[in-house]
C-alpha cells in the first residue's frame, strides 16, 4: 500500500525524513506527523516554529498549532500557547476530546500543564536579539513590522489509508499579543478527510482565513480534481478575488494530498516544500508562480535558506 508525506517549507526536511522512516515500516500517520513536526518545533534554527520561534510585539513567544484526524474528523487546536515545548502534541491530545477542543492563552497553558506536557522557555537569545533589532528598526524607520513568518504544515497518508494533517507556528513576527492566524483554524490552516484527502496552508493568515482555503482544496478534490489542479485553482482564484475586492493579496501557499497519495501545491509567491512517498525519497521542491500557474522543481536543500 502507498504512503505519502508532504510538508510546507524546506525546514521540514529532517522531520519528513524521520516521518518517512516510520511510514516505510507501516507506522501510523498520526505517529509520523507528530514526530516530524516535533522535530521542527525542537530545532531553534527555525525562527517561525516552536523553540526559537519569533516573538510578538512585546517579546513573548505565542504558539499556534492544530491537529486533525481524517478518519474521525477529530480536531484539536491551541493558540497563544506559551512556554510549552511541543504545541502539536497538545493539539493532538485535544483532538481526542469531545468538548473544549480549541483552547487559547492561559486556558491552553493550563491544559498543557494538567496533562504533563514539557514546559520550556521558548524564547531563545537569538530570537530575543532579532526582536530587539526589529523593534528598534520599526521605531526608527517607521517600518511595517509584519515580516518574517512561516508555518510547518503537513498532510500524511499511511499504508492503512488513514490521513492526518497538522500545523505548528509562532505566527506573524511582531504580532499583537493575542493575535491568532489561520494555522490553528479548521478549514483555513488545515483540513483532512481520509475519504478524500487533506491540505495545509502557510502565508498571511489574515488572508488565508478569508477563503477557508484548506477546506476549499479538499472540497475541490472531492469534486474530482487532481491535487495539483485543486491546490492551484484554490490559491490563484482566491488571490485574484482578494485583489479585486481589497486591492491586494498576501502570500498564500498550500500543499495537499489525496487518498491515493497523489499530491499538489499552489502558491502565489516563491515557496519551498518537502515530499516523500513510498516511491520517492524525501526531496525539497521550490515552487513559483509562472503565467498564472504554480510550477515547481526539485532543488538541492542547500540552495534554500534554512530559516
Ligand atoms: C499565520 N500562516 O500565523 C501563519 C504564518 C505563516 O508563512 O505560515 N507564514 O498567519
Amino acid at each position: 500500500m502507498s504512503w505519502t508525506i508532504i510538508a510546507t517549507w524546506r525546514m521540514a526536511l529532517e522531520g519528513v525524513s524521520k516521518g518517512a522512516e516510520l511510514l516505510k515500516e507501516n507506522g501510523s500517520a498520526s505517529e509520523a506527523i507528530e514526530k516530524a513536526i516535533r522535530c521542527v518545533e525542537d530545532n531553534p534554527r527555525y525562527g517561525s516554529v516552536g523553540y526559537g520561534g519569533l516573538p510578538n510585539y512585546v517579546g513573548e513567544v505565542e504558539l499556534d498549532a492544530a491537529y486533525m484526524n481524517g478518519d474521525t474528523l477529530g480536531i484539536g487546536a491551541v493558540a497563544g500557547l506559551k512556554d510549552y515545548a511541543n504545541p502539536v502534541s497538545v493539539a493532538k491530545k485535544l483532538s481526542e476530546d469531545r468538548f473544549n477542543i480549541f483552547l487559547v492563552g492561559a486556558g491552553a497553558d493550563a491544559y498543557a500543564h494538567m496533562n504533563g506536557f514539557e514546559r520550556k522557555n521558548m524564547l531563545t537569545e537569538a530570537a530575543r536579539d532579532t526582536w530587539k533589532a526589529r523593534l528598534k528598526e520599526v521605531n526608527d524607520k517607521n517600518l511595517s513590522p509584519y515580516d518574517g513568518h512561516d508555518t510547518v504544515g503537513m498532510v500524511v497518508l499511511d499504508s492503512a489509508s488513514t490521513m492526518v494533517a497538522a500545523t505548528s507556528t509562532s505566527g506573524l513576527f511582531m504580532k499583537k499579543p493575542g493575535r491568532i492566524g489561520d494555522s490553528a483554524l479548521s478549514g483555513s490552516g488545515l483540513y483532512v478527510d481520509s475519504e478524500i484527502g487533506g491540505a495545509t496552508a502557510t502565508g498571511l493568515g489574515e488572508d488565508i482565513m478569508k477563503g477557508c482555503l484548506s477546506y476549499e482544496v479538499v472540497r475541490l478534490m472531492s469534486e474530482g480534481l487532481a491535487p495539483q489542479e485543486a491546490a492551484d485553482q484554490a490559491v490563484q482564484a482566491f488571490s485574484e478575488k482578494l485583489r479585486r475586492k481589497k486591492g491586494v493579496a498576501g502570500a498564500i501557499s498550500l500543499v495537499c494530498a489525496n487518498k491515493k497519495g497523489e499530491w499538489g501545491v499552489g502558491t502565489n509567491v516563491e515557496f519551498s516544500f518537502v515530499v516523500a512517498t513510498d516511491q520517492d525519497a524525501p526531496q525539497v521542491y521550490l515552487a513559483n508562480l509562472e503565467n498564472g500557474k504554480t510550477v515547481y522543481r526539485v532543488v538541492d536543500p542547500s540552495e534554500i535558506e534554512d530559516k
